[in-house]
């Protein structure tokens, strides 16, 4: 897998928009469009305590790296929440390994369980500033745990952890009381190659940017209506059964041509592809790859079992497939993405 989840939140255009790339947000949860990092969309929490904003799963991870902006309006009254790394089966809040925001020193620390700390930053990140929280940790043996704040190494400690309620599955963002929290730029990445793995941490502050198809290179999936496949998979706000592209045809496939870059990164971390599926049937089982093309070079995802009702599958591509090597801009801007029956 790689990249697991990734989400800049600049692609939205309403609150209701989180529910189609989050697989639940309590209603405290927001979506603003200017109050992320550089003025554009992030997720907002209220002045509600605990309320959860949970990832999509089945990542099956023992270890995991998250990277993520955090902006706290000003250090809560309590030591609060803010992060859980929750197993397949949900555990209550506090018997989760989780990042939890600390009254007395405005910082964060992880910990296991209610009680147990793992480690903990210097750094007061509680002054309505956005701040780069970037940590590694994970259960079972030996486990290297290790937290940065804005690129600068905080902690590390090598420890064993319980593995009793399974690997990381997703995580969930809790708000923290009357103390307003912004959120941008998540990134969760494990340990399986290509790209970015353990070795790649800390990848210090990242920006998560949205590129949507602008015409069709090749397809062959059916469209509900119109003439072009992509202007029905564009979509700002999912229209799901609304405008739509369909197949059930092992082979079959649809490749885009996408915007270019409006930013200028020194080095692209990874390419995540975001499809918004589900099997409208009869046919049965069917299975799908997000796929990428670069030159005359095709790379397609793992095939993943279409859900029978909407959700948007995540699946990266680490490398440019024509030159096995990180995406260049040109390479990039240059290159296909679509999916394809399996
Ligand atoms: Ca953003
Ligand atoms: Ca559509």
């Amino acid at each position: 897998m790689a990249v697991l989840f990734v989400d800049g939140f600049d692609s939205y255009q309403a609150t209701n928009d989180l529910e189609t790339k989050w697989a639940s947000a309590d209603s405290s949860w927001a979506w603003i469009h200017d109050q992320g990092r550089k003025n554009r969309g992030g997720l907002v929490g209220g002045t509600a305590d605990g309320e959860l904003i949970t990832s999509p799963g089945g990542w099956n991870a023992p270890i995991i790296a998250m990277g993520f902006y955090l902006r706290v309006m000003s250090r809560p009254a309590i030591t609060q929440e803010l992060l859980f790394l929750q197993p397949a089966t949900p555990v209550i809040p506090a018997d989760a390994l989780r990042m939890d925001v600390v009254n007395i020193t405005g910082s964060v620390r992880l910990l296991y369980t209610a009680a147990d700390l793992v480690l903990e930053g210097g750094v007061d990140i509680c002054d309505n500033q956005f701040h780069w929280i970037e940590f590694r940790t994970g259960l079972g043996t030996g486990v290297t745990h290790e937290l940065y704040i804005d690129n600068l190494p905080q902690a590390v400690v090598t420890a064993d952890m319980p593995t009793a309620y399974g690997n990381i599955d997703h995580i969930q963002f809790s708000t923290m009381g009357n103390v307003i929290t912004i959120i941008d730029d998540v990134v969760v990445f494990d340990d399986v190659a290509p790209n970015p793995v353990m070795l790649s941490f800390p990848l210090g502050p990242r920006e998560i940017t949205t590129l949507r198809p602008i015409g069709d290179a090749a397809v062959q999936f059916a469209r509900s209506v119109g003439t072009t496949n992509f202007s029905l998979v564009d979509d700002v706000v999912s229209d799901d059964d609304g405008t739509f592209v369909e197949d059930g045809t092992s082979g079959h496939q649809d490749l885009y041509h996408f915007e270019d870059l409006s930013i200028a990164p020194g080095a692209i971390t990874c390419v995540v592809v975001n499809s918004r599926v589900k099997n409208g049937g009869p046919v049965g089982s069917v299975a799908f790859s997000s796929i990428c093309k670069s030159g005359a070079a095709q790379t397609n995802a793992p095939s993943v079992v279409t859900p029978t009702n909407y959700q948007t599958i995540q699946q990266s591509f680490a490398l440019d497939p024509q030159t096995s090597a990180p995406w260049s801009v040109t390479g990039l801007n240059a290159s296909q993405f679509g999916i394809k029956v399996t």
